[in-house]
């Protein structure tokens, strides 16, 4: 962004914003104002390297190339920032852009033969730079950020911050190729962040953030070392190991919580000693996701380190989870760390689910398929999905992922949190493992079965999408209900295709969908526009990213904060203009802006059958075992249900059948349990 442009946007931003409830706000006139704002095409150019990445796997993006600015430049542009030329109050008395043409940006998709992807891609990354530079201005070195009132706050009001959102947004800032604000984000990480804190932080939250974040810097940084500031060989700089060094103390400290009885770790864990605590709450039990989604992190560190302990505790927990044997692989949502059983029978794949079904085609993926118990347990899993949970909505046959509040038995409920839409994009990576669909056809490797899963995949997006389509503002309530009728109908009772999503505000098929009020707020999750992410690299159909851009529209329309400071959570987003809610997620920078940004990019950039991406999107290399890391578990034989037998006297060939039956598209071999010795039926998964 040009200092003009910077100041233009500035001065427009400035002006909005309607005070609506004693603590909320409306940003009324702001989305016509906005539309000059995104009407600016030049490449950012604000503090930051020009990056004109063409989408020609001829053409080498900036960020691959060797270093192309000199120490020189960048020592001037350094200067010039930190004397305030450039910072963000100095821009504000800057000369103002007075081009105010009205783009009507909105209209411009369907209107427009040609789509200018990298047009919008740039949209993407000013949206960024003001939900970062507002950050920066406001809330640096906070934990959180609140846009509406400007201003910060550490997690633990007697900690040091935790580097929250800084840590969270490094990869984008490198995707996005934003040097200078990576060059200050990385000067904060090495003077002021210091992890060595008495205080309690969650164990799942502070790794998929902080230790996934600092990891995939790392990568990013090592894999393609144009993303990185360019001042490392600086004398008195940084290290060239700031990130992995920083990574490693970190989980030093975390990997204390796995230190129960069963292995499963503890909700939270004091940074200073290292000492895991149950959760305050739910009876000590652990949520299940957060227990169970930590192992792509500690698994790539622990490939960098050679520490295998980090390896061993991390798969370690899916072992003690694996061996409850549940029904067809579906999990109750709460884990007691003290005895690794499960308690009550809530299953969902939403809040406290979601992650653990997700890490399990990735586990199999970052491994480069070296670890096919993990695609066992997906496939496992996934048709336990399609049997006890895919349902219909009526009357249009919306595709609903649903619950099952009091276990398998017990009633089917229609909800589905936004936090589910994961799920279509992970069904979709698990069906290619990230190549295109035609890649896997042409290479023989397609059968119903993936027919099926990926249409599973194709109507789940669709119904994702409904949920964005519903609402007066176009962005997604937190949850939906659906209506189900009295007698669900099933997956397994008949595939039933959907009707048309008409365009209008009062569309009939809507009624499908129930918002109730307590759900119909908007935190800027990701989880659709990664889905839609996954499934346009997968299926290559552009509708994808028409929807995206729609989402991406919405975003900037309706919950952007006053004075360009930055972009905010909505209390409703049911409602016109929408009820504001104070704060700024960290995983709007990391995730979902990210996969904003990845949607509308070249493919080549970062492609998927290369990396696998944590549940906070952040990005890691794929990898084949070596350093003696290997799965060091087998699974325990199950019946038809996919519960746990005892095993087989004898050889155990008696088993093989209901073993083939009960895994789609496992082949049976037969190998030997640990603990007794005996020879029992165990499954070798097919890799896609
Ligand atoms: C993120 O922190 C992660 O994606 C997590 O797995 C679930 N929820 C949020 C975003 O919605």
């Amino acid at each position: 962004m040009s200092l003009t442009q910077r100041s233009h946007a500035e001065d427009y931003w400035g002006n909005s914003g309607r005070p609506r409830s004693p603590n909320g706000h409306t940003n009324g006139g702001l989305a016509s104002k906005l539309e000059s704002f995104m009407d600016k095409k030049e490449l950012p150019m604000y503090k930051d390297k020009p990056y004109n990445y063409s989408g020609s796997r001829k053409y080498i993006p900036l960020y691959r190339q060797k270093r192309v600015i000199s120490g020189a430049i960048l020592a001037v542009i350094g200067l010039a920032y930190w004397f305030g030329i450039f910072s963000p109050s100095a821009v504000k008395s800057k000369s103002r852009d007075t081009n105010r043409s009205a783009w009507n940006w909105l209209s411009s998709p369907a209107t427009s033969a040609y789509v200018d992807w990298d047009d919008r891609r740039e949209k993407v990354k000013e949206a960024f730079m003001l939900s970062w530079d507002g950050y920066e201005q406001y809330a640096w070195g906070f934990d959180e950020y609140h846009p509406i009132s400007k201003t910060g706050r550490q997690m633990d009001s007697k900690g040091k911050g935790m580097g929250w959102i800084i840590v969270d947004a490094l990869d984008t800032l490198m995707i996005m190729n934003l040097t200078s604000r990576l060059s200050h984000a990385r000067e904060w990480i090495s003077t002021s962040l210091d992890y060595n804190q008495d205080h309690e932080v969650n164990t799942f939250e502070t790794t998929i953030r902080m230790l996934g974040g600092l990891l995939s810097a790392h990568y990013l940084s090592t894999a393609f070392p144009d993303m990185a500031p360019l001042t490392d060989d600086d004398q008195g700089a940084p290290g060239e190991d700031l990130y992995l060094e920083k990574a490693a103390d970190l989980a030093g400290r975390l990997i204390g919580a796995f230190d129960s009885n069963s292995g499963v770790p503890y909700a939270s864990v004091n940074l200073k000693t290292s000492k895991g605590k149950e959760s305050h709450e739910d009876g000590g039990a652990s949520s299940t996701a957060e227990a169970s989604s930590l192992q792509l992190e500690f698994k790539y560190l622990a490939m960098l380190t050679g520490e295998k302990n980090y390896w061993e505790s991390a798969e370690k927990v899916i072992q003690v989870i694996d061996d409850n044997g549940m029904e067809d692989g579906l999990l109750p949502i709460f884990i007691y760390a003290t005895t690794g059983s499960f308690r009550d029978n809530n299953i969902r794949l939403g809040s406290r689910g979601d992650s653990y079904y997700e890490y399990l085609i990735k586990q199999y993926l970052q491994t480069s398929c070296e670890e096919p118990i993990y695609q066992e347990m997906w496939n496992q899993t996934l048709a336990g999905v399609r049997k006890w949970l895919i349902t219909y909505s009526t009357p249009n046959h919306f595709t609903v992922l649903a619950e099952r509040p009091f276990g398998l038995g017990g009633k089917l409920e229609g909800k589905m949190d936004h936090l589910v839409c994961f799920m279509p994009g992970t069904i979709a990576l698990g069906v290619t493992g990230g190549l295109t669909i035609e890649e896997v056809k042409n290479a023989g490797l397609w059968s119903e079965k993936e027919e099926e899963e990926m249409a599973l995949a194709i109507e789940l997006t669709k119904t994702c999408w409904g949920m964005y389509q519903i609402t007066a503002t176009g962005l997604a309530p937190e949850i939906a209900h659906f209506q189900l009728g009295e007698h669900p109908h099933m997956e397994s009772d008949g595939i039933l295709a959907s009707k048309e999503m008409t365009r209008g505000a009062h569309a009939a098929w809507k009624d499908d969908y129930i918002i109730k009020v307590n759900d119909h707020h908007n935190l800027q999750r990701p989880e659709t526009v990664e889905s839609l992410f996954y499934m346009w690299r997968i299926t290559g159909d552009e509708k994808y990213r028409e929807w995206g851009w729609e989402m991406f529209t919405s975003f900037v329309k309706y919950s952007a904060a006053e004075n360009g400071a930055g972009f905010t959570s909505l209390a409703n987003a049911n409602d016109l203009p929408p009820l504001l809610k104070d704060n700024m997620e960290s995983f709007w920078l990391a995730e979902t802006l990210k996969y904003f940004y990845l949607l509308f990019s070249p493919n080549d950039l970062l492609p998927l059958d290369t990396i696998v991406i944590n549940t906070e999107a952040h990005i890691f290399p794929r990898f084949k075992l070596a350093r003696g890391l290997k799965t060091g578990w087998e699974r325990k034989a199950r019946d038809e249900k996919g519960r746990i037998i005892q095993p087989a006297r004898g050889d155990g060939k008696g088993d093989r059948k209901a073993l083939q039956d009960s895994i789609p598209s496992g082949k049976v071999h037969t190998t030997k349990v640990e603990e007794t010795g005996q020879q029992v039926p165990l499954v070798e998964a097919t890799p896609p």
